[in-house]
């Protein structure tokens, strides 16, 4: 890789203007695949830059609150063209800031362009229902109506489609929105906004506020104009996020962690069980709160699924995200890094043997990045801190049972549930699992992480707080119901 030396400094943009911070600072954004390279430099802003957006954002809700749906849905489609038109510049700054590969980048940006023109439509959907009145002459609906100024809190691990998963039906359904997204990957999310920004909103309608979680994610959630906050990352923050959110009244909405199971019975096609196991652990480095984290496999065919999985594992090419041949890059950040790697060190303290991989990478053209070798953990028990606690990273546990009544037990025996699969072609088994996974995303035959953007996407337990996200579920955290009775 070059390293490049003409280094854009990013803006934040507040009441229709890319203006700096306040107290004029800035971070520097890397690429994880060569750490030497900056990416862009982004605002560190305050509480200061927080309440100006905020300001900007409420004066505009009157006005665009009260545009017509059909109105607001033409700005987000152009937004989703602009966007199309730009893939191949948003996907590679996806890649050199956060380290998926080109194609799975490239799948990211077209995601949101398709989220996009789904909601560009919404606003023309129905928003209520009438309900009949026990009361004669006498009309009983329901509407929905907007909530004020939302703010978005957003990951680095989908720079692109959160942002717009979560901005998409708050605009639509008439909010105006202050984003916060992820300071490991401001430079993409700038660059959606960009297409958002030149798409036409009104001044104030979008507003973008980089910075520290600590400074900025702080502010906009304590801010009392703002009226609820949608927020993707860890529990350790989202727990934070909920408590002041609730202390003040205002609406939240919690996407957090998973310790995603894949289970694997008799009845399984083992091919593809192995196939999909894989990439739901290992692409985008694992770094997906639905990545597949334990597989969960029945005594009579843990060998030859251990096999399979091992096969493929060891063919993984790990390198620079933006190289063609590349299936696995660099995760995100140091952070990132040293925790992955201090998680595969605790799974060996505690007495898992790693089957392949464990290490970091740093031959060759990877010396200068936060490469991990893609990592199978056997002998794990599930009460170990890897069968438990969310890893986020390229780590397997392989974990052997004796029934698909164990697999369901240990699959059930942590705090999260995101998504878990099944890989059987036994009906009953697939009805059993339905019936007692305690997961909010559920596949048979499929990997465990992937959504379709027009159905409810969420979890139970510590993963989520209970609004769903995407789709028309999307609607019951962005509006309030107003429940009208009309007499004659
Ligand atoms: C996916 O599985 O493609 O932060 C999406 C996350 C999730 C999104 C997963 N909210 O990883």
């Amino acid at each position: 890789m070059t390293v490049k030396t003409e280094v854009k400094t990013y803006q934040n943009l507040i009441n229709g203007q890319w203006v700096d911070a306040q107290k004029q600072e800035v971070e520097k954004s890397i690429n994880p695949a060569d750490y030497r390279e900056i990416v862009g430099y982004v605002p560190l802003s305050t509480a200061e830059d927080v309440d100006m957006a905020v300001k900007a954002a409420k004066s505009a809700f009157p006005h665009w609150s009260k545009l017509s749906g059909g109105a607001r849905g033409d700005v987000l489609r152009k937004a989703a063209d602009l966007m199309e038109q730009r893939v191949n510049d948003i996907a590679e700054t996806l890649t050199r800031e956060m380290g998926k590969t080109l194609a799975e980048a490239k799948g990211e940006v077209m995601r949101a362009v398709a989220i996009l023109r789904y909601y560009s439509s919404e606003g023309m959907r129905s928003i209520g229902e009438v309900i009949p009145s026990n009361e004669e002459g006498t009309l009983l609906f329901t509407s929905r109506s907007p909530l004020g100024v939302v703010g978005l809190i957003t990951p680095w691990n989908f720079p692109v489609a959160i942002p717009i998963w979560k901005m998409a039906p708050a605009l639509i359904y008439g909010n105006t929105v202050v984003m916060k997204p992820a300071l490991e990957a401001t430079v993409t999310a700038m660059k959606v906004m960009e297409c958002l920004q030149e798409a036409g909103f009104p001044p104030g309608v979008i507003n973008v506020v980089s910075g520290s979680g600590s400074k900025v994610g702080n502010a906009l959630t304590e801010h009392p104009d703002v009226k609820a906050i949608s927020f993707t990352g860890s529990n350790q923050v989202g727990q934070l996020i909920a408590l002041k959110a609730l202390e003040r009244g205002a609406k939240y909405q919690l996407e957090m962690g998973g310790k995603n199971p894949v289970v694997v019975t008799q009845n399984a096609d083992l091919e593809l069980a192995a196939e999909l196991t894989v990439s739901g652990s290992m692409k985008s480095s694992g770094q997906k709160c639905t990545a597949t984290s334990r597989a969960i496999v029945v005594k009579e065919v843990y060998d030859e699924f251990r096999e399979k999985v091992l096969q493929k594992v060891k063919g993984i090419k790990v390198g620079n995200g933006l190289a063609a041949d590349t299936y696995m890059g660099p995760v995100a950040s140091q952070n990132q890094y040293h925790n992955v790697l201090a998680a595969i060190q605790k799974g060996i303290d505690e007495g898992g043997h790693v089957v392949w991989g464990g290490k970091p990478l740093d031959q060759d053209e990877m010396a200068y990045g936060y490469f991990i070798e893609p990592t199978l953990i056997e002998n794990v028990d599930p009460s170990m801190w890897i069968a438990q606690e969310e890893v986020f990273g390229p780590v397997l546990a392989l974990i052997k049972v004796d029934s698909l009544d164990e697999a369901l037990q240990v699959a059930n025996d942590v705090k999260y549930g995101l998504s878990a699969s099944i890989f059987t072609n036994h009906l009953n088994e697939v009805f059993q699992y339905l019936n007692e996974i305690e997961a909010g995303m559920i596949r048979v035959n499929g990997e465990s992480s992937g959504v379709e953007l027009q159905a409810p996407f969420g979890g139970v337990k510590a993963s989520s707080t209970q609004a769903r996200e995407q789709g028309r579920a999307a609607m019951e955290f962005f509006t309030t119901i107003k429940t009208v009775t009309i007499k004659a």
